[in-house]
């Protein structure tokens, strides 16, 4: 007893002379939001070097990297940029995505874009290309494309024009290993096909092969499957990130018209996305999804737990809404406050920044929303500062530094 009470006076003691230490970070940061950037041309995403030098695509233009000067390089894209990126697709959401660093980058150099090209003759894809930065930044070498065959949607269909659907997130994570994000295509049988990216999250190596361990044993859906995916039944995945405490992937899912999902991946995993139709069922071009696959006529569910065991449940959706899900981030340290660790998730058609703080399982604890000014945001990034980045269809890259 008076071993405890001591205890906890020394505890209340110490509060009261470093105050900070006990209280301040039970609050919510405020985000002191500031443009770095503006004029840009659809900026898609964004990558920081140890440094703090940025990298940022510009969807229908190329990449480029902001020194911490200021000064900016056009290195790999269309006319002006030291190196021609000839192949080059902008179109529909299809053009120049996202872009990673690598973890060894220090010692190799390498950088990734996701991006649409047509050097494939007869119908256009999406590439994963590594490109080498030397140390002048002024230029990319030894352009390697390490994945050839995303599925791209080539041509409109009743559900949309070209290019609908594309994916394009590129992170690495904690593993080592590169995973990337593809879309539906607009394409019903895509998702299920197992021995096609598109509607999928693969995990690769910095040269494109596959990794040990992505197909789980026993998931007979990826019996035979392409080795490079790590999850299928997807429908347009454009934010991926890892959660700092256990390096667990999760994934923000754009819904159609309903149903925005966060999904925490598990190798092997399904997310229950299959907009083909079901028997007796047609819907025009073989694509359901912006519809009902079922006889009953109810809406194509993101995540169909009926059809498909051991589905990944999602551990957030907004029900009969869609925000308009793109990309998410994990931020962490003591600067974040109550967020420290927090998932933040950029919402385009309603313009938000939403919060989910997890429990310890990863399930979610609670979800807001940050204030900030009305944004379509389209690529969340910690940069090695501690701040968020973000680049917008407003056409800027903006910084928030919490308070
Ligand atoms: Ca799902």
């Amino acid at each position: 007893m008076t071993k405890n009470f001591n205890i906890r006076f020394r505890f209340l003691a110490a509060c009261f002379v470093m105050a900070s230490a006990c209280f301040a970070n039970a609050q919510a940061p405020t985000l002191n939001q500031t443009n770095i950037m503006t004029g840009l041309e659809s900026p898609w995403d964004l990558a920081f070097l140890p440094d703090g030098a940025m990298l940022f695509t510009e969807k229908c233009k190329g990449l480029s990297i902001r020194l911490p000067d200021g000064t900016i390089n056009k290195l790999f894209g269309g006319e002006g940029y030291a190196v021609a990126a000839k192949d080059l697709v902008c179109e529909g959401q299809g053009g120049l995505q996202g872009v990673a660093v690598d973890p060894k980058f220090a010692s190799n150099r390498f950088i990734y874009v996701y991006m649409t090209s047509n050097l494939k003759k007869k119908v256009r894809t999406n590439r994963v290309i590594r490109l080498q930065l030397p140390t002048a930044l002024n230029t990319v070498n030894h352009r390697k494309d390490i994945v050839r065959d995303i599925p791209y949607k080539d041509k409109a269909n009743a559900h949309g024009g070209p290019g609908i659907n594309n994916g394009g997130r590129l992170r690495f994570g904690p593993d080592g290993f590169l995973y990337v994000t593809t879309g539906d295509n607009q394409n019903g049988s895509l998702p299920q096909k197992s021995r096609k990216l598109g509607g999928k999250v693969l995990r690769i190596t910095r040269d494109g092969s596959p990794v040990r361990g992505n197909t789980a044993r026993g998931n007979k859906a990826l019996r035979g499957a392409d080795r490079r995916i790590f999850t299928l039944g997807h429908r347009n995945v454009q934010g991926i990130a890892f959660r700092p405490t256990n390096g667990q992937a999760y994934i923000a899912e754009h819904g159609p018209g309903h149903t925005d999902e966060v999904t925490a991946l598990v190798a092997g995993g399904h997310g229950g996305w299959d907009p083909q139709p079901e028997s007796e069922v047609t819907c025009e071009d073989n694509y359901c999804g912006n519809g009902s696959n079922k006889k009953d006529g109810t809406l194509t569910p993101m995540t169909d737990a009926a059809k498909f065991k051991n589905v990944m449940q999602p551990i957030w959706n907004n029900g009969g809404e869609s925000d308009g899900m793109g990309p998410c981030e994990f931020v962490r340290g003591d600067q974040w406050k109550t967020w420290n660790g927090a998932l933040l998730v950029g919402m385009m058609a309603t313009q938000e920044l939403h919060v989910l703080t997890l429990n310890p399982d990863g399930s979610l604890k609670e979800k807001i929303k940050a204030t900030i000014p009305a944004d379509r945001i389209r690529s969340l990034v910690q940069g090695p500062d501690g701040n968020l980045y973000a680049s917008s269809d407003l056409g800027t890259i903006w910084k928030a530094v919490p308070q």
